[in-house]
C-alpha cells in the first residue's frame, strides 16, 4: 500500500470478546474501565473521534480491533473512521504515514513503537505490524491511567528479541507444575474445542509484548512426541493461526528420541545420516503446515529424558543436528542447560548439582550453530526462592543465550501464597557478571548488548490454566504481567510495574494502589522469611514441592542438600574446601562468594557451611536469625491479611473474598513452615530462642 493510503476495517467489537468485559477476574489487566475524570474523558472523546489506518496485515487488523474495543469500553463510544488530515488517531506502519518524519521514528527498531502527539493527532506507529500492536496496547494503558493527551509521547524498543512463554502443558490436559486448573490447549490427548480461550490468552500475552510460545511441556511424552507428525500438525497449525493474529510465533518441545519412539529408526544418534534426514523431513513437513513455525525447545539428558549422551555425543552435536534440519526454513533450536545427574549419592560431598550446567556447557562455548540458543535457568539449582545467578551468564561468550525464569510458583507458594517475583527477577537481570568488567549484567548479555549474539532473549514458564481467573490466585496475574513488562523492558522498576498493574487491574484509588502494591512488593521476602533461610533452598515435601519438610530431599538422589547437623548448616561450595562452585564466577564475584565474611548474607548458606553461633552483620547469631525471620514471616502474612481486610468495599466482592480465602491458607501454611523449621533447628542445635517464644 502507498504512503498515505487509508483503509478502514470495520467490525462489531461486541461480538469479538464475549468473555472479556464480563468478569474482572477473567479480564486481568485488560479490564478497560470507563475513564473516571470527566475532563480527561472529554479531552479523550474530543481527540479520539476517529481512526485512520495505514497498512494492511492480519496483525494490523488485530491492532485496530484492540484499539476500537479498548476505546469503546473506556470512553463509552466507538470511534468512527477518520480520513487523511482529520483529527483523531493515526494508526499504522511508519512507512505509510505521511506526517511522520524520519526524526520521529529514528532509533525505532523492528518491534519497537512510537506514540506521538503531532498536528492535533495522536500517531501510533512502528516499523512492523507487531510494533504497531504493542503501540496500541501501550496507548490503551495510557488511557486507563488517564494520561493527558499532551503527555502521550512514547518511543520504545523491546530489549529482547525473543520474549517467550513456555507452556508445561501435557496433551492429557494436565500441566506440569500448573496451579491454575487444566490446560487451555489440550484435553484427553487431543486439542480443546474452545479456541476462544486460546485467543484470549494470545491477547493477554501480546498486550505485554510476548512474541513466542512453546505449546507443550519440555517433558515430551507419548502423544506429545507425535505433535510434529501429520496426526496433530493440522491442529497445531490452527493454534498457530490464532497466535499469529497477535504477532506470536509458535514453537514445540520435541523428544530427542523421536526417530526411535515413532518406530522409524533404530537410533537417534545425532551423527547418523538417517537421523539427520529424519529430522529434516520432519522440519519440512512442519513448515508445510506452519510456514512461520519458530522451532524446537529441547530438554535432553535431563531427568530421564533422552539425549545425545546415549550415543556418546555431546550437546553441541545434538543441538546442531536439529539446527541443521531447521535452518533452511528459518527455525531455531532452543536447547536447555538444565542438565545434571539426578541419580546422585547423598553421601558424596564433592559432586555438586550446582556445578552441572556450567561444567556441561562451558567447554562447548563457540561450538553451537548460529540458530541454536541455550536456554539457561536463572539459578544453578531449580527456581528456588533464592539462588545465585548461574555463572554460564558471563561465562559463555560465543553462544546465543536466553534466560529461563519460572512464572509458575512451583517452589514459591504454588499460587496459594502471594509471592510476587518481579523483585527477584530484577535482581537476576541486574546481576553483574563482570565478564567484560563492571556493567556486564545479565540483561545486557541476553539482549545481545555484550556479545554479538544472533539470537537471545528470555523465556518464562507460564502460570496460567483453565481457571476463570487464569492464574489460580488473582494476585499471581501480576507475575505474568510483570514478566512480560521485564521481557520488553528490563530497566522498568519493580515499583512502576506494580503500581501500573494494580491501577489497570483493580483501580487507581490511591489507597488501593498503595495497599496492594505494598503487599506485592514485600511478598517475596515474606515468603523467604518463613520458608528456607539464606539461600539454602528446598526443605519442601518431595515430588509436589508444597509445604515444609526440612529433610525431604536430604537423603535423596536429587543432589539438593542442606547438610545440617548439630553444629551448623549450609553447603560448602568454596574453592579450597568445598565443591568449588564459587570459583566458577569471574574474580569479583568468586572472591565475594568464596569468603564467608564477604558473601552476601542472603546467599550465605548456599555457599558456606556456617555454625549456628556465627554472628551475622546484624549482630544476631545464625540460629537466632533463623528463628526471628520465621516468626517475622508469619507476622508479615498476618499484616497482609489486615491490609487486605481494609480493602473491603474498595474493590469488587468476588476478588476481595477470593484473595482473603487464599490469605487464610497462606497464613495457616506459613505457621506450619515456621513451626516445622524452627523446631527442626532447635532440636538439631539445642540452642533456645533468645526471646523465649514457643518452639516445639
Ligand atoms: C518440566 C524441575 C521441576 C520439573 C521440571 C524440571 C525442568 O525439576 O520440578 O517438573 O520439568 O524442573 O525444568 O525441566
Amino acid at each position: 500500500m502507498k504512503k498515505g493510503a487509508v483503509t478502514f476495517i470495520v467490525m462489531n467489537t461486541a461480538m469479538i470478546y464475549p468473555k472479556f468485559g464480563e468478569n474482572p477476574s477473567y479480564d486481568c489487566w485488560l479490564a478497560y474501565r470507563r475513564v473516571e475524570n470527566p475532563e480527561v474523558l472529554k479531552e479523550y472523546t474530543d481527540t479520539f473521534s476517529g481512526i485512520s489506518v495505514h497498512g494492511e496485515s492480519v496483525v494490523l487488523e488485530t491492532a485496530l480491533k484492540e484499539l476500537r474495543y479498548g476505546l469503546s469500553k473506556m470512553l463509552g463510544t466507538v470511534p468512527g473512521t477518520a480520513g487523511d488530515g482529520e483529527s483523531g488517531i493515526v494508526l499504522g506502519l511508519c512507512s505509510e504515514i505521511d506526517i511522520l518524519s524520519e526524526d520521529d521514528v529514528s532509533g525505532i527498531e523492528d518491534e519497537g513503537y512510537i506514540i506521538r502527539n503531532k498536528k492535533g493527532r495522536v500517531i501510533i506507529s512502528g516499523r512492523t505490524d507487531k510494533g504497531v500492536l504493542y503501540g496500541v496496547f501501550s496507548f490503551l494503558r495510557l488511557i486507563q491511567l488517564e494520561t493527558p493527551v499532551k503527555e502521550m509521547n512514547v518511543a520504545k524498543n523491546p530489549a529482547n528479541r525473543y520474549r517467550m512463554v513456555n507452556q508445561w502443558d501435557n496433551m492429557d490436559g494436565t500441566i506440569e507444575r500448573g496451579y491454575a486448573g487444566k490446560s487451555i490447549f489440550y484435553r484427553d490427548n487431543t486439542f480443546t474445542e474452545d479456541k476462544q480461550r486460546v485467543r484470549d490468552y494470545a491477547r493477554l500475552l501480546a498486550s505485554v509484548g510476548i512474541n513466542g510460545i512453546v505449546l507443550n511441556n519440555v517433558n515430551v511424552h507419548y502423544h506429545e512426541t507425535r505433535l510434529i507428525t501429520k496426526q496433530y500438525l493440522p491442529e497445531v497449525a490452527k493454534i498457530a493461526d490464532i497466535f499469529r493474529e497477535y504477532g506470536i510465533t509458535v514453537f514445540l518441545s520435541i523428544n530427542f528420541a523421536g526417530p526411535v519412539e515413532l518406530g522409524d529408526l533404530p537410533t537417534a544418534d545425532p551423527l547418523d545420516e538417517r537421523v539427520q534426514k529424519w529430522w529434516y523431513d520432519r522440519a519440512e513437513e512442519i513448515y508445510s503446515f506452519i510456514p512461520d513455525f519458530g522451532g524446537f525447545l529441547v530438554k535432553a539428558d535431563s531427568e530421564f529424558r533422552p539425549g545425545p549422551f546415549t550415543y556418546g555425543r555431546n550437546h553441541a552435536e545434538g543441538a546442531n543436528m536439529l539446527a541443521s534440519a531447521l535452518k533452511p526454513f528459518g527455525g531455531v533450536v532452543i536447547w536447555r542447560c538444565f542438565v545434571y545427574n539426578c541419580r546422585q549419592d547423598w553421601r558424596d560431598r564433592k559432586t555438586d548439582r550446582a556445578n552441572a550446567a556450567y561444567d556441561n556447557f562451558m567447554p562447548l562455548d563457540g561450538q553451537f550453530m548460529d540458530n541454536v540458543i541455550l536456554q539457561i535457568k536463572n539459578g544453578p539449582m531449580d527456581f528456588q526462592v533464592r539462588e545465585p545467578v548461574l555463572p554460564l551468564f558471563g561465562g559463555l561468550k560465543e553462544t546465543n543465550q536466553m534466560l529461563e525464569l519460572q512464572i509458575t510458583q512451583e517452589y514459591t507458594g504454588q499460587q496459594k501464597h502471594i509471592c510476587y517475583l518481579v523483585p527477584q527477577w530484577k535482581e537476576v537481570l541486574d546481576f553483574d557478571t563482570y565478564s567484560e568488567g563492571k556493567g556486564s549484567t545479565v540483561k545486557r548479555i541476553i539482549a545481545g548488548k555484550l556479545y554479538p549474539q544472533k539470537h537471545g532473549g528470555i523465556a518464562g514458564v507460564s502460570n496460567i490454566g483453565s481457571d476463570l481467573n487464569w492464574t489460580g490466585h488473582v494476585l499471581a496475574q501480576a507475575n505474568l504481567y510483570g514478566y512480560g513488562c521485564l521481557a520488553f523492558d528490563p530497566d522498568k522498576s519493580a515499583e512502576e510495574i506494580t503500581e501500573e498493574w494494580v491501577r489497570l487491574t483493580f483501580s487507581s484509588h490511591p489507597y488501593v494502589v498503595k495497599t496492594i502494591s505494598d503487599i506485592l512488593l514485600k511478598s517475596w521476602r515474606t515468603y523467604e522469611n518463613y520458608t528456607s533461610p539464606l539461600g539454602i533452598g528446598w526443605m519442601v515435601n518431595p515430588d509436589h514441592h508444597y509445604g515444609p519438610n526440612v529433610d525431604g530431599y536430604e537423603y535423596s538422589h536429587w543432589g539438593t542438600y542442606h547438610r545440617a547437623d548439630c553444629f551448623g548448616i549450609g553447603v560448602d561450595r568454596t574453592v579450597e574446601k568445598g565443591t568449588g562452585y564459587a570459583g566458577r564466577y569471574h574474580k569479583e564475584n568468586a572472591d565475594l562468594y568464596n569468603n564467608m565474611e564477604t558473601c552476601p548474607e542472603e546467599l550465605l548458606l548456599f555457599f558456606h557451611y556456617v555454625p549456628y553461633n556465627y554472628r551475622l552483620k546484624s549482630g544476631k547469631t545464625l540460629i537466632q536469625h533463623i528463628y526471628d525471620t520465621h516468626f517475622e514471616g508469619v507476622e508479615q502474612v498476618e499484616k497482609f491479611k489486615e491490609q487486605w481486610l481494609s480493602l473491603r468495599n474498595l474493590i469488587d466482592a468476588d476478588r476481595f473474598e477470593h484473595v482473603l480465602e487464599r490469605l487464610e491458607i497462606q497464613l495457616r501454611d506459613a505457621i506450619e513452615w515456621r513451626d516445622v523449621v524452627n523446631s527442626y533447628f532447635y532440636r538439631k542445635s539445642g540452642i533456645p530462642d533468645e526471646k523465649g517464644r514457643t518452639i516445639y
